[in-house]
């Protein structure tokens, strides 16, 4: 799985033949490896994917996304402090909460990462879910809540099954068994 480095993720998803992208906000690297296994797992399912930092993206080329066939891009979002985005997530949140780029055509999921004894549990995620179905974008799959106070492996793995589940009835492809790209 590569990394994009530079600022069109767009651009490397068309010329890669990718259809995947998944983003991750993440400080201590959670977010980052759960990105990592559902960008290796896409090939399962012909959907070759790819990881992004979205600080090193240009993010408003999500209106691209609907020129590439059955493309998904996946937001792996990790909240701090009083319900922050990480770092690398940080413009990406202010983009989205002062623009209104039409994201119509836009196929995406959330996976949120967080800790139940936070008071702002999960905010970012649960916010980036919402806004980007306010913008027109489609939620394929329903939010999952990663709660690192339990078990947030247990989470993202039951999330992760039924996330496969409806991309592959949203898209109407099947499983190749195919185990990564
Ligand atoms: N989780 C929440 O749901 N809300 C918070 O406000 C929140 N603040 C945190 C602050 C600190 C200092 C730390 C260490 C964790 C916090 N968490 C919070 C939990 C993290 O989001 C969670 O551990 C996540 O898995 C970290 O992902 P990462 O390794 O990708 O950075």
């Amino acid at each position: 799985i590569e990394q994009t480095s530079n600022s069109s993720f767009i651009k490397k998803l068309k010329s890669t033949g990718r259809s995947l992208v998944v983003f991750y906000g993440s400080q201590t690297g959670t977010a980052e490896e759960f990105a990592g296994r559902i960008a290796k797992e896409g090939a399962r399912y012909k959907m070759k994917g790819m990881v992004a930092d979205p600080e090193e993206c240009d993010m408003a080329d999500l209106v691209e996304m609907k020129e590439i066939q059955k493309s998904l891009a996946i937001f792996c979002i990790a909240t701090y402090g009083e319900g922050d985005p990480t770092d690398n997530a940080m413009d990406f949140y202010e983009w989205l909460q002062n623009g209104d780029a039409d994201l119509e055509g836009l196929n995406y999921a959330v996976f949120g990462l967080g800790n139940k004894t936070y008071e702002h549990y999960n905010e970012i995620a649960i916010y980036i879910d919402q806004r980007l179905e306010e913008l027109g974008a489609t939620r394929v799959h329903e939010i999952g809540l990663g709660d690192d106070d339990a078990n947030i492996e247990d989470d993202f793995v039951s999330w992760k099954e039924k996330l496969w589940e409806s991309v592959c009835s949203h898209y109407g492809i099947e499983e190749t068994g195919e185990e990564s790209n």
